[in-house]
């Protein structure tokens, strides 16, 4: 089956609330492996960039404000099926209701709400491929994009 890349991200709520190496071990402990990984301290700039598609929403400014609010551990993800099995593991966008609807989520885990649920997931090959570029773009080049069909 072939590999699929996604893009995941540990939120700064979930970096300061020591998550990380619970989320790593059900990273892990779903089959995924870890290709690449970096903390990043974004500011206003790169996270308008990033949550580009929500710009205009009525959530944009305060989400720019709390994902910058300190660093965020990002992270390439790959396995087959690994977009769609990486939004699954994290569970739904709001955490207060996925701690109900999805407890075992990662999202009921570590989240707290509609705006602080602690991970991101790529939600698209082609979101996928924006967001790998836009964390680790210095360190793909296109055969790495080649290799693997859904990017
Ligand atoms: O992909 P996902 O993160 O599950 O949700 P999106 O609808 O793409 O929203 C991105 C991000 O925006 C979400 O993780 C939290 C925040 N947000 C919010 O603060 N309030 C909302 N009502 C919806 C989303
Ligand atoms: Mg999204």
């Amino acid at each position: 089956e072939a590999q699929e890349r996604t893009l995941a991200m540990i939120k700064p709520d979930g970096l300061q609330g020591n998550y990380t190496d619970q989320i790593k071990a059900a990273i892990l402990e779903a089959g995924f492996e870890i290709v690449e990984e970096s903390t990043f301290q974004l500011d206003f700039e790169k996270a308008s960039l990033f949550y580009a598609e929500h710009s205009g929403k009525t959530f944009f400014q305060s989400l720019i404000a709390y994902i910058t609010s300190g660093p965020v551990l990002a992270m390439v993800l790959e396995k087959p099926n690994a977009i769609l099995e990486w939004r699954a593991l994290i569970g739904p966008t709001n955490a207060s209701k996925a701690k109900v609807s999805h407890p075992r989520s990662i999202r009921a885990m570590c989240g707290m709400d509609s705006e602080r649920n602690c991970v991101h997931g790529s939600d698209s090959p082609q979101s996928a491929r924006r967001e790998i570029l836009f964390f680790f773009g210095d360190k793909m080049n296109l055969s790495d994009f080649e290799k693997h069909d859904e990017l």
